[in-house]
């Protein structure tokens, strides 16, 4: 059987590799659907060797789709989303509109595929940094535990759009240059003050919280809690902003329950873990790089040591492509369980 899919944010950086995953993974579609915002409508792009044109997204345009893939931000996700279930949809939102909601299941299939089966028409997929970081650890706490996890992240600049990445480039040309660097878009668009992302470092993604933590932040923390179904997990997490265009690279601290675990048996379990690879080798100087971890599909992981003042602590280097794993690639793999799981 083959499906009717939707993909509402075609044009975008994410819409774009869902598309390109579809085709390489031969997704069986009967017909495609692709929608965007008014602005991008009637563009045409090339999808399995036919000629699409985009249509504005609306209500209506969900009558007779099988599976909705949404990735055009989180109002379009709220507005239009139930529409398309009430049309019989099942959806696979990457936005963060609905991933805390307790009947969302928000899910990487490596880690909680299962609770996929438990959908009421909308399943989320977790925000780019959380995805690879459950993704490296749920091995580890399968098979000792973990109490705590304290994380930096330092992330690419794709993770905020396509205009992000212009602005990168744009920036880093005026900089060679001797000129002044223009800043408009990041740390946020929308935010009051923005800053020079390239040659710097900014210690904010998302929107400041009450608390002093930033939405990123807390995401990390919340979807973490929710898709390893621990809520007595520790987690603390500071989300930084680097210069490079892709993959979003992490040092991971954590704290397992077991005594006398050594890094051997981390290597093993995270050799032995789906979608995860292992690249470990102080001696080769291996070890991932968000360049190296570009365009692929894999979690990459290196840099394991045990902490030398806490026997239950670990330190992990975790990388990956943040427009595949972190987002393209989960949500096609969440419609290919659907599928294969008959749990559409
Ligand atoms: C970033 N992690 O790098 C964000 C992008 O909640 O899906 C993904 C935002 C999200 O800026």
């Amino acid at each position: 059987t083959a499906f009717n899919v939707a993909v509402v944010g075609a044009t975008g950086a994410v819409g774009q590799k869902i598309m390109q995953l579809l085709e390489e993974k031969n997704f069986p579609i009967n017909r495609i659907k692709l929608l965007s915002s008014k602005r991008s409508a009637g563009k045409k792009v090339v999808f399995n060797n036919n000629e699409v044109t985009i249509e504005e997204a609306k209500p209506e345009s969900f009558e007779d789709v099988d599976i909705a893939l949404f990735s055009a931000g989180g109002s379009i996700s709220k507005a239009l989303a139930p529409e398309a279930v009430k049309r019989g949809a099942v959806v696979i939102d990457n936005t963060s509109a609905f991933r805390m909601e307790e009947n969302v299941p928000l899910v990487v299939p490596e880690v909680n595929n299962e609770d996929i089966a438990k959908h009421n028409g909308i399943i989320a997929n977790p925000n780019c940094s959380t995805i690879q970081m459950v993704a490296a650890l749920k091995p580890i706490k399968d098979a000792y535990g973990i109490n705590r996890i304290i994380v930096s992240t330092y992330q690419a600049v794709s993770g905020a759009g396509a205009q992000a990445v212009e602005e990168l480039k744009t920036q880093s040309a005026q900089y060679l240059n001797d000129e002044k660097m223009e800043a408009n878009l990041l740390p946020v668009s929308g935010d009051e003050r923005h800053y020079p992302i390239a040659f710097n470092a900014l210690p904010q993604i998302d929107i400041f919280e009450e608390n002093g933590y930033t939405f990123e932040e807390m995401k990390m923390i919340n979807e973490t809690k929710k898709i390893l179904h621990d809520t007595e997990l520790s987690v603390a997490a500071t989300c930084v902003r680097l210069p490079f265009f892709t993959s979003h690279a992490e040092s991971i601290y954590i704290e397992i329950e077991q005594e006398n675990v050594r890094v051997e048996d981390i290597w093993k379990q995270l050799e032995n873990a789906d979608g995860v690879e292992l690249e470990d080798n102080p001696k080769t100087q291996t070890y991932p790089t968000p360049l190296s971890a570009a365009d692929k599909e894999e979690v990459f992981v290196g840099r394991v040591r045990k902490d030398i003042d806490n026997a239950k602590g670990f330190h992990l280097w975790v990388v990956s492509d943040n427009l595949l794993k972190g987002a393209a690639l989960n949500t096609v793999q969440i419609a290919q369980s659907l599928i294969k799981n008959n749990w559409l």
